[in-house]
């Protein structure tokens, strides 16, 4: 059994992907969150520019090591580099931002043509007032209920982040061999 999993936490600008590492990392995460000064800067003050990394012990020789994306397609060699090391993945869809779905469904597409490694959906921000519904956004991305796990969370809350992380590791462990 491997005793180390690399787990990549993917999705567009603003999803939660750096909060996410941030709130479940048992060593103060390594950020490359940068001044935004291209079109992020109208969402965010920071953006990602290389990865997050943050790491959880998960028994007695069980890590999981947590790598974050950054979301901007001009860093989409980052993704590649990243992806392939992966043993699994969750890709997070910001609910509230219609304008991203579409930068998520490319995202997903681009996961899918270099891993086939498990993976899960965390819909964020579904706190927000005009957040989208589950369905209409499995509709968008291409998906039904069948095609891969969905769930919402709320990247600053530790207990539903760990539960997602649960899920995901649930369907990896079987595949998970020493590599
Ligand atoms: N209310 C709320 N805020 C969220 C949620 N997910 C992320 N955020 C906030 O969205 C902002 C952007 O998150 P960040 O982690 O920088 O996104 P990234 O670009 O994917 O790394 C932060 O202020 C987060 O606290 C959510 O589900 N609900
Ligand atoms: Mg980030």
């Amino acid at each position: 059994m491997q005793n180390l999993l690399r787990i990549v936490v993917a999705g567009p600008v603003g999803a939660g992907k750096s909060t996410f590492i941030r709130t479940i990392s048992e060593i103060e995460v390594v950020d490359t969150d940068r001044k935004a000064t291209d079109e992020t800067a109208d969402m965010k003050a920071n953006t990602t520019v290389a990865m997050d990394f943050g790491r959880i012990t998960l028994g007695d020789d069980m890590w999981l090591q947590l790598y974050g994306t950054p979301g901007q397609s001009r860093f989409d060699f980052m993704w590649d580099l990243l992806i392939r090391k992966a043993h699994g993945y969750i890709l997070l869809v910001p609910a509230h931002l219609p304008g991203h779905m579409r930068a998520a469904r490319s995202i997903r597409a681009f996961m899918r043509q270099r891993t086939d490694v498990p993976m899960i959906i965390g819909i964020t921000h579904s706190d927000h007032p005009h957040s989208w519904d589950l369905e209409d956004i499995q509709m968008v991305l291409g998906d039904n209920e069948q095609s891969c796990p969905y769930l919402k969370l709320n990247p600053n809350d530790r207990v539903e982040v760990a539960h997602s992380l649960l899920a995901l590791v649930e369907q990896l462990m079987p595949t998970a061999v020493a590599t």
